[in-house]
């Protein structure tokens, strides 16, 4: 019988505590692709954030490291300058990126260190219960913003990608999403492009991938994925907002 379907010999066979719709699996799982697909599982290094994702450790089969909340990047700097022939890969939420973590975020990037970073935008706080986090919308209900955020009192919500492509040191900064196949497939391809960045010596590169918190949002798992394609991928558009195309930073 054909074999239509396989686990990731990188993805460990265990069932994850991430609540139901919720898109954590899929971005694990093209993650483990990429990293099979490469054959560098024993030569991956991952740096897990505080977030939903704190316990990927679980998840990934290679070698992990837990970075207290926010300073995945600069862990990840420590790693990968001590162990220059690895494969470094952070794994955050947009609070551990974007608030709490922003220093570590753009001095990585203004340094060109070259580590990949797994950005997971899903607009809350959802390990916490829901407040608000940077890239919570205009308008959006949150624990903390009970009558929506207003940006006259809450601000604006931050572009990451947008913000990151300004610097010289950022190789690559794109955003995708996962409400869809080809969605999927276009994010598989990104995070495929970024770890080929680190392994020709590019610099930062940095995948933003839109995704859904049906828990902490109080939508099923269909009414969050309407939610990211109708609200959310409006405001972040997808795409590439640099590739620093045939440069070496050797
Ligand atoms: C130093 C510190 N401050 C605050 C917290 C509490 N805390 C745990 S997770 C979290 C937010 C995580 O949100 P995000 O990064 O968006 O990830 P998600 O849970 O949505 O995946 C916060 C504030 C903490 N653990 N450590």
């Amino acid at each position: 019988m054909a074999v239509v379907f396989e686990r990731p010999k990188s993805l460990v066979d265990v069932s994850t505590h991430y609540c139901p719709g919720c898109t954590h699996g899929i971005i694990h799982r093209i993650l483990c692709e990429v990293i099979d697909e490469m054959g560098i599982e024993g030569d991956t290094i991952g740096v897990c954030p505080v977030g939903c994702s704190v316990m990927a450790y679980d998840y990934f089969g290679c070698d992990m490291i837990e970075a207290p909340h926010g300073r995945a990047p600069a862990v990840a700097t420590g790693v990968k300058r001590a162990n220059p022939d690895k494969f470094v890969f952070t794994y955050q939420g947009d609070g551990d990126l974007a608030a709490i973590g922003t220093a570590e975020t753009v001095h990585s990037a203004t340094r060109g260190e070259n580590i990949v970073i797994i950005f997971v935008n899903n607009g809350t706080y959802g390990m916490t219960g829901g407040q608000m986090a940077p890239t919570t919308l205009p308008g959006q209900v949150t624990q903390t913003t009970p009558y929506g955020r207003d940006p006259k009192i809450q601000g604006y919500p931050v572009r990451v990608c947008e913000m990151l492509s300004t610097l010289d040191g950022t190789a690559l900064a794109q955003r995708v999403s996962v409400d869809s196949v080809p969605h999927i497939r276009e994010a598989k391809k990104a995070i495929r492009k970024a770890f080929e960045n680190q392994k020709e010596k590019k610099g930062f590169s940095i995948v933003e991938v839109l995704s859904t918190c049906p828990t902490n949002w109080g939508l099923s798992p269909t009414e969050a994925i309407e939610r990211l394609r109708n609200e959310v991928m409006p405001y972040y558009p997808l795409g590439v907002y640099k590739d620093k195309e045939g440069e070496n930073n050797d």
